[in-house]
């Protein structure tokens, strides 16, 4: 059998939502070879149905334990949940409060969960594309539900959570002041503040914190009227969980009716090419101009040439400019 029957078959499968394809399919989101994108992107068409909610906010903040929480309340419903997590830096299974009553084995062997995590940390781009066709499969799959976990910190990390239709931004007590103002730049792209593990006796400090930040008249990055809630929720006491899920849905009623949906999925989609096109461009460059480039890069490095200069070079050699 030769590859492309083999794919045709793999998209039928994920189609019709079995794990095992399914994760075959997500390593080819994560796959350099062309051949394999190709057939990903076939999967692409089925895909736009799920409500997909990026959770982002500052490492530590209580995001991986959040989704498992919200996942939970969301399988009371009936609701299928993926999980995207980008490059965790602490294991996604482990060190939650909740996992004490609730172990993650619960949701690992849930076939209305599934949970992906990415690490291509170090890989030169390609991280937004294999995160959003991570998601896209999940879609495809028929999930209700897809969160994206990204730490908000870097610019390819706050894109893809920008690229989910409810954004979440969670902030928690005890991280330390130097770590809360790195978040100062993701807190415009909520649709819904978390401050999390209100557990904790200074979780109102950081809820004051917070609330005056966003006085000082951050808003939201929608076009229509959405005030943006701040919303308190532990996993410890379980406290919130449920409002937060009520929200997350509402704002995608709100999406829906507003028609802001329509704009949001179109800059998606718009941001989703160019990203894709960077991608291309960068790994031609690696794959033709391997030898070439050090000493251009030499050469600006030493002034003897300006970086337009340079890059205008390197695209010459690729034959994308003149
Ligand atoms: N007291 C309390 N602790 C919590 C709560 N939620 C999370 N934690 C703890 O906070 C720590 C970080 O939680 P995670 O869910 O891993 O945070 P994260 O934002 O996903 O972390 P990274 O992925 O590493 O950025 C863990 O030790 C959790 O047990 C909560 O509601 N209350
Ligand atoms: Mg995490």
């Amino acid at each position: 059998m030769n590859f492309s029957q083999t794919a045709e078959s793999l998209l039928d499968r994920v189609l019709k939502g079995e794990t095992r394809a399914m994760a075959r399919m997500m390593s080819f989101a994560e796959s350099s070879r062309d051949d394999h994108r190709v057939h990903l992107g076939s999967l692409y068409k089925y895909a736009g149905h799920a409500h997909v909610v990026g959770l982002t906010g500052v490492p530590g903040s209580g995001k991986s334990t959040l989704a498992r929480c919200i996942t939970l309340a969301l399988r009371e419903t009936g609701k299928r949940v993926g999980i995207v997590a980008v490059d965790p830096s602490s294991p996604f299974s482990g060190g939650a409060i909740l996992g004490d009553r609730v172990r993650m084995g619960d949701l690992a062997t849930d076939s209305g969960v599934f949970i992906r995590s990415l690490a291509t940390r170090g890989s030169l781009g390609g991280l937004a594309r294999a995160a959003l066709d991570t998601a896209d499969i999940m879609d495809a799959a028929g999930f209700d539900i897809v969160l994206i976990e990204t730490v908000g910190v870097g610019q390819d990390e706050i894109d893809i959570a920008t690229a989910a239709h409810t954004v979440i931004v969670t902030s928690a007590p005890g991280l330390g002041d130097g770590i809360q103002a790195i978040k100062a730049g993701v807190l415009e792209i909520a649709d819904v503040h978390v401050v999390a593990k209100s557990d904790r006796p200074d979780a109102e400090r950081t809820l004051g914190d917070l609330n005056a930040m966003l006085n000082l008249g951050l808003a939201g990055r929608g076009l229509s009227e959405w005030a943006v809630p701040v919303i308190a929720t532990s996993a410890e006491t379980g406290d919130g969980v449920y409002d937060l899920v009520r929200l997350i849905d509402e704002h995608f009623s709100h999406l829906k009716q507003s028609g802001e949906l329509f704009a949001r999925r179109k800059k998606i989609a718009e941001m989703r090419v160019l990203k894709a096109a960077e991608d291309i461009v960068r790994e031609r460059i690696q794959l033709n101009c391997g030898d070439e480039i050090g000493p251009i890069f030499n050469d600006v490095f030493q002034r003897k040439i300006d970086p337009l200069t340079a890059a205008k070079m390197v695209l010459k050699r690729l034959n994308l400019v003149e």
